[in-house]
């Protein structure tokens, strides 16, 4: 697929998106929020893209939004609006898509950067990498799902002293935080990524897409809840084939041909 402000590649059973305005750190303007989303869609879609890797061409992995094209908008445009439009479709898109979402966080990841960064299922960053609320530089709180995501993902006071701060987090931080799942030499990011999603797209790919569901949802729901919604979850991925073959490789001791069915 052909597109303006980001690369779309699928091989291996993974799909690569990446962010790709490096002259303006990737900023997201109207085009790449647009294109993201429907790559997005695109993989979700492709029986051959099992896992998906997100990253930005150049230094940085995204400076958020493009202040200079929102600032063309005028001064009657709802931010609301956009994100409601643009944002949040991205955010929740990624967040519903049933395959593993791996983060390269190959340079800073600001504003709404950071929460793009923050909706994968798994980050790992390169040891230049660093993430920024930019938001209160410019007199605006967190978005894009920011205020949900990082207090969940690093507790609350160190997530709001990110936003109040606006301090950039370097990837030793973001690591000794839980923020980042790994940190690697920046020159080996790709090629380490890489080889994450396509260990992933191996796998069981339909029971990874349920685990995400039930983590996800899990977030909203009582021990009850999430408990009852687990069963129904593995009732289904206990019809799968990927179920089958596991226990027949365990039982025959050689590998599992895991093929997300
Ligand atoms: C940029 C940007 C950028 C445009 C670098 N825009 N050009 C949602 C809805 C509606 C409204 C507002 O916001 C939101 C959500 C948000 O995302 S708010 C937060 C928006 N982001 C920021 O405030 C971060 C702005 N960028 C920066 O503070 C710096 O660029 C960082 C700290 C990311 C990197 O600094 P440096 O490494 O020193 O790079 P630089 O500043 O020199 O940037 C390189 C170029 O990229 C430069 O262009 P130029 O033509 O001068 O070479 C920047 O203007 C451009 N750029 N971020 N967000």
């Amino acid at each position: 697929m052909t597109y303006e402000t980001i690369l779309y590649e699928v091989a291996d059973g993974v799909a690569t998106i990446t962010l790709n305005r490096p002259s303006k750190l990737n900023a997201f303007n109207d085009a790449m929020i647009g294109e993201t989303l429907d790559a997005l869609k695109a993989a979700a879609r492709d029986d051959a893209a099992r896992s998906i890797v997100l990253t930005g061409a150049g230094r940085a992995f995204s400076s958020g939004q493009d202040l200079a094209a929102f600032q063309e908008r005028g001064e009657g445009g709802s931010i609301a609006e956009h994100l409601r439009h643009g944002y949040h479709r991205v955010v929740r898109q990624m967040v519903t898509l049933e395959k593993p979402i791996v983060g390269a966080i190959n340079g800073i990841a600001a504003g709404a950067g950071c929460g793009v960064a923050l909706a994968a299922d798994m980050r790992i960053a390169a040891d230049s990498a660093s993430f920024m609320l930019a938001f209160s530089r410019i007199g605006l709180i967190p978005d894009s799902g920011v205020n949900w995501f990082l207090p969940r993902i690093i507790g609350y006071s160190r997530a709001y002293e990110m936003a109040v701060t606006a301090d950039r987090v370097s990837a030793a931080t973001a690591l000794e935080w839980g923020l980042v799942n790994r940190v690697v030499p920046a020159e080996q990011l790709p090629e380490i990524a890489a080889a994450v999603a396509r260990q992933l797209a191996e796998g069981p790919t339909l029971a990874f897409g349920l685990t995400k569901r039930a983590m996800q949802r899990g977030w909203g729901m009582s021990l009850d809840e999430a408990l009852e919604y687990e069963a129904y979850l593995q009732e289904v991925a206990g019809r799968s084939a990927d179920n089958r073959e596991g226990i027949a490789a365990f039982l025959e001791k050689r590998p599992p041909n895991f093929t997300g069915r």
